[in-house]
């Protein structure tokens, strides 16, 4: 089954995965976004902050809150501005999720859904037209406070355009 193939690739260095429901959007279309998180069987667990934003296409940054509907302005030069949407989470050896149970989208389409959407927006023709990426990254917790760049495995970074 793909769905175990691509959940089980995860968590060797990269434990976090964000995925989008469309590659372009216009106006008027829903923007979906989903997530998983993993690690893997022979790795330790890890403690981390978990960070997820979009990078706009004039090159700013925002960054969802620990509400995951709230979004927040970030200076790129300066990780003290960044603002994570989980803290200090411990992902165990072993751990995927979401599990079946819990997982409530569809992303290929297959009738099994396999992937867990946190953020769903229809698209206002307000926004600017171009290239959007949207991220998920692990840093280890309370690193950016100090502003130490300390990813922790892999980004997970998606392009997406936009155009009214
Ligand atoms: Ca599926």
């Amino acid at each position: 089954m793909p769905d175990t193939v691509k959940i089980t690739a995860l968590g060797l260095n990269q434990y976090v995965s964000i995925s989008t429901n469309q590659a372009s959007y216009a106006s008027g279309d829903t923007l979906e976004l989903f997530l998983c998180l993993g690690n893997s069987k022979i790795n330790l667990d890890i403690t981390a902050d978990i960070f997820l934003g979009f990078v706009m296409p004039d090159g700013s940054l925002l960054f969802f809150d620990s509400s995951l509907s709230k979004l927040v302005a970030a200076d790129p030069d300066d990780l003290s501005t960044f603002t994570p949407a989980r803290v200090n989470i411990t992902i165990p050896s072993g751990y995927v999720s979401p599990t079946l149970k819990e997982a409530n989208a569809d992303m290929d389409k297959d009738g099994i859904n396999e992937v867990f959407r946190f953020f769903s927006a229809q698209l206002p023709n307000l926004i600017k037209p171009g290239a959007y990426y949207v991220f998920a990254a692990l840093a280890k917790p309370g690193s950016y406070k100090t502003g130490e760049k300390e990813i922790i495995g892999d980004v997970s970074i998606v392009k997406f355009s936009f155009s009214p």
